[in-house]
């Protein structure tokens, strides 16, 4: 299996060239339910470790339905295969960039939620304008074992997401073990309080923001991904969630920029334009960076060939 990994402000992004598992040539949501009920061993193999790590997100190339995108892509981490990905698709952008497959410019890439556009800016910069982002409900109080009451905003950027202003504990990396653990208890809530998306959609991504130390700043963030794993960028679709949220608040104007800051420092530049239902088009730029190129081998005889499953 022909790999290239990169990461994303800190996060990882395995772009699957060849060698996934055959998934037909139906609509891309389509192909995202089969490799998500029918090849479960595949994707964790790839991104749990020792293969992945704990961060990882794969970007899975498949065919477009759409000729004008130059490619189809399906992410996944080991625990659920993503609507869209963010960071993943700055992180694909640079990769099919460092190939010579696209240049510097505009080009359509097809998500199993809709078409998204990337625009390289240089070899390491893109700009994602995502799909349509809406939030659905405000100010929604769970009640959290050992946390009490939170409120927050139920979002959708392509992935569905609560976004709680502000975190009970101060968003800062010393804290990353307390966050995954109020976060990862905030996602259990939600599911046993029966709090989801649109159409019972899994709220699978809970984000915790604070301040900034920088006053260029809007705010940082913690984002906990499906997987327990914490984002290591500001998360893209978390971010285009965001986005939503602060429009529908009158917080932010369409056309204006704002920072986005991850736990770890890194950042995004954020902006939006109305959408056509009423939501908001997201604007992401980040940078990303290759790291390897490999042949990912598949011993029968290793124990641990579809990850380490504890
Ligand atoms: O950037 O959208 C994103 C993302 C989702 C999960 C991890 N990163």
């Amino acid at each position: 299996m022909h790999v290239i990994d990169s990461h994303t402000g800190g996060e990882p992004t395995r772009v699957i060239l060849e060698g996934g598992p055959d998934l037909g040539s139906g609509p891309l949501a389509e192909r995202a339910a089969k490799l998500a009920t029918e090849h479960r061993a595949f994707y964790r193999s790839v991104s749990l470790e020792p293969r992945g790590q704990v961060a990882m997100v794969c970007a899975l190339l498949v065919e477009p339905v759409d000729p004008e995108c130059v490619t189809g892509v399906i992410y996944f981490d080991a625990e659920a295969v993503l609507g869209m990905c963010g960071h993943g698709t700055i992180g694909l952008a640079v990769t099919l960039a460092h190939m010579g497959r696209i240049g510097p410019g505009k080009h359509k890439i097809e998500t199993p939620v809709g078409v998204v556009t990337v625009e390289v800016l240089d070899a390491n910069t893109v700009t994602v304008t995502n799909v349509e982002s809406r939030r659905t409900q405000a100010d929604v109080s769970v009640e959290v074992e050992g946390l009490g009451t939170v409120t927050g905003d139920v979002a959708y950027g392509g992935n569905w997401f609560f976004l709680v202003d502000p975190s009970p504990v101060p968003v800062v990396s010393s804290n990353i073990r307390q966050l995954t653990d109020m976060t990862v208890a905030t996602r259990a809530a939600l599911k046993a309080q029966g709090i989801a998306g649109e159409n019972g959609g899994e709220i699978d991504h809970v984000i915790f923001y604070g301040p900034s130390d920088s006053a260029k700043v809007h705010s940082r963030n913690f984002v906990l991904c499906p997987d327990d794993a914490y984002d290591r960028s500001p998360c893209g679709t978390g971010s285009s969630a965001r986005l939503s949220c602060l429009a529908a608040a009158g917080r932010l104007g369409a056309g204006e920029e704002i920072v986005q800051e991850s736990v770890i420092g890194s950042s995004y530049r954020l902006s939006y334009i109305a959408g056509p239902k009423g939501g908001v088009i997201p604007s992401i730029t980040g940078r990303a960076y290759v790291m390897a190129e490999s042949k990912l081998l598949f011993d029968p005889a290793d124990p641990f060939k579809h990850g380490i499953e504890l």
